[in-house]
This record gives C-alpha cells, sequence and structure tokens, in this order.
C-alpha cells in the first residue's frame, strides 16, 4: 500500500526547488491549506448551522455577498496575518489591498491574491465552490509594498492554486514545476497526495460556456459553439456540453477528462466577467502548468499587465488542441497558434 504523503511534507520535500526560498513560501502554502481546511469545515455543514444566505452586505463589485463569502474572507486573511509570510493580500471581496505590517509581517516577500470563495452563488443549491489564489515575491526592496508589488503579470507568479468543496475537498496547485492535487482526507485532518502531476489532454470532448449569452457572444466565438455541436465521427464531435457555474469545478473537471473553459466578453461584461488577477491568471498558470493554454482571445492571460486589481478579462483556457482550433475562429485564419508551455508564437 502507498505511503500517505500529506500537504505539508510534499512541500517540505519540494522546498530544494526553491534555491533562494528558506522556507517561507512552504510556511505560506502551509498557512493556506490550514485555512482551506477550515473554510472546508464550514462549507460542508452549511445548511446545518446559519451561514447560508446573504450576508446583507455587498462586495467591490457590488455583489451581494454570502455569509460564507464573508467567512471565507476572514478565514485566509487571518491565516495569512498570523503565518507571518506575506505582506499583502489582495481579495475580491476587498476593495483596497490588505497591508499586513505587523512585527512578523512587515518584512514578508510574498503578496497573496485571493478569491476566496468563487461561485458563491452555488452555496444554497450545494454545488461545487472553491478558493483560487495566486503567491508573488515583493519586487519593492523596502517600505510600505507598493500596487505595482500587486500588479505584477501573471507569468510572474511564483505559486497558483485553488481548492474545490466538492464531493470530496481538493487542494491543487503548481509552483512552476508541475500541478499536484491533494485530496483532505478528514479521518486524519489532513490532504494527501491524490493527482501527482496533474497533465490536461491536450484533445477533449467537452466545452463549457454559458450559453443563455449565446446572442451576445462575438461571432468568432458563436462559429465555435457550432463547430462543437456539429456531426464529425472522425473528431468525436459533437462535444458534450458541461458548465457548472463555479469557474474552479469546471476548470477541475476539464483539467482531469481534458476539455476548454470559455468566458467570452458580453454585453453584460464587455471586458468579460472574471477577474484578471486572482481568477484568470491563477487558473491560467495552473493549466499552462499541466500543459494546457490560457488566452483572452488575442493574447496569453499571463502577458497581461494588470491595470487594476478588479481588472475583468475574457478566458479561454483548456487542451492545446481545443484553444488552437477556437483561435481559428476568432482570429479568423489559423496565423496564430499556441504551443502550450511557451509564449505566444505568430509565424
Ligand atoms: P455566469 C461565479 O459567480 C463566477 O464568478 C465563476 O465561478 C463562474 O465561472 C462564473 O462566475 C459564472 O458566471 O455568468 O455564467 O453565471
Amino acid at each position: 500500500m502507498t505511503a500517505v504523503k500529506t500537504l505539508g511534507q510534499f512541500i517540505i520535500e519540494k522546498q530544494a526547488d526553491f534555491p533562494y526560498a528558506k522556507g517561507e513560501l512552504s510556511r505560506l502554502l502551509r498557512d493556506i491549506g490550514i485555512a482551506a481546511k477550515i473554510v472546508n469545515r464550514e462549507v460542508n455543514k452549511a445548511g446545518l448551522v446559519d451561514i447560508l444566505g446573504d450576508a446583507g452586505t455587498t462586495n467591490v463589485q457590488g455583489e451581494g455577498q454570502k455569509k460564507l463569502d464573508v467567512y471565507a474572507n476572514e478565514q485566509f486573511i487571518a491565516a495569512l496575518r498570523s503565518g507571518g509570510e506575506c505582506c499583502v493580500v489582495a481579495s475580491e471581496e476587498n476593495d483596497e489591498c490588505i497591508y499586513i505590517e505587523s512585527e512578523i509581517s512587515k518584512n514578508a516577500k510574498y503578496i497573496v491574491a485571493i478569491d476566496p470563495l468563487d461561485g458563491s452563488s452555488n452555496i444554497d443549491v450545494n454545488v461545487a465552490i472553491g478558493t483560487i489564489f495566486s503567491i508573488y515575491r515583493r519586487q519593492s526592496l523596502d517600505g510600505k509594498p507598493l500596487i505595482s508589488d500587486v500588479l505584477q503579470k501573471g507569468s510572474e507568479q511564483v505559486a497558483a492554486g485553488y481548492v474545490i468543496y466538492g464531493s470530496s475537498t481538493m487542494l491543487v496547485y503548481t509552483t512552476g514545476k508541475g500541478v499536484n492535487g491533494f485530496t483532505l482526507d478528514p479521518s486524519i485532518g489532513e490532504f494527501c497526495l491524490s493527482h501527482p502531476n496533474m497533465r490536461i489532454p491536450k484533445e477533449g470532448k467537452i466545452y463549457s460556456i454559458n450559453e443563455g449569452n449565446y446572442v451576445h457572444f462575438p461571432q468568432g466565438v458563436k462559429d465555435y459553439i457550432k463547430y462543437c455541436q456539429e456531426e464529425d465521427i472522425n473528431s468525436g464531435r459533437p462535444y458534450t456540453s458541461r458548465y457548472i457555474g463555479s469557474m474552479v469545478a469546471d476548470i477541475h473537471r476539464n483539467l482531469i477528462k481534458g476539455g476548454i473553459f470559455l468566458y467570452p466578453v458580453s454585453s453584460a461584461y464587455p471586458k468579460g466577467k472574471l477577474r484578471l488577477v486572482y481568477e484568470c491568471n491563477p487558473m491560467a498558470f495552473i493549466l499552462e502548468q499541466a500543459g494546457g493554454i490560457a488566452i483572452d482571445g488575442s493574447n496569453r492571460i499571463l502577458d497581461i499587465v494588470p491595470d487594476h486589481l478588479h481588472q475583468r478579462s475574457a478566458i479561454f483556457l483548456g487542451s492545446e488542441n481545443m484553444v488552437n482550433k477556437l483561435m481559428e475562429f476568432l482570429s479568423g485564419s489559423n496565423l496564430m497558434t499556441y504551443k502550450a508551455d511557451s509564449a505566444i508564437s505568430a509565424p
């Protein structure tokens, strides 16, 4: 029987991958894992205690906050504060960055951008939700961290991950050396390595998009959807449409089975709905590290320099061959092709 390897053991084992790190990143990842277990405990008993429903407050996006949104935000911020390895937290739930200036954190090297509980509209109906996080090294040398430390492009991430609170709770993360998945074993309260070296299949048969917005999609996206729905035995079409409405759940499924997730611009979201800094960038880093591709329709997601913290972006990410086929429809030709694990190349 294979020995159980916990998240903590794995992080320590891989610490040698970071010559400059003296354990800070390892401790930061463990802090996030601890907060995830605390949030998981509440998510799992939601419905039994008064933690479902609306908090009666709105976040910076003007979206109604669920009680669990607020709870999760508080738990991750508290864990990052007490861990001492993070100097700034940028959260979907907070308008401004949170600067951690305690004695133990003021010289901390890392910035964390986080969506503490994504997909919260699904909480009350018991559908999988998730946490998404992104970690950068501080670039400014001293004094109070600068907003430029937070608005780094996605390719500067040193780590990124997500937690999916589903039929089981998993933590999936990368530090730029591949992607590994850990499943929470409630009997010992530990995340245990269950999906080593995760790779997304180059081809898939699943497309994930909210087709309710079809009339508002750019023509190229409409054409691609029709391509997915056409019958073509050789290419395994028509593909299967699967859309949960929870970014972490939709992308996690596609990471395992192969597929493409699409959230284009639409009349409701002329710049796209999903946020670049704490949703698109971490998921793009993970998918690229697993051999996939992530673009906004014309740019590699990880090459976009953010203008502001809550900036939105269109996003198309998943299996390499599916994203490249999409690009043929978006660019009207196949002049631009993307190779996974590398930057954009246009002949
Ligand atoms: P729509 C959840 O609200 C979320 O932010 C993502 O998790 C999800 O992928 C997307 O929005 C769903 O948006 O417009 O299809 O309901």
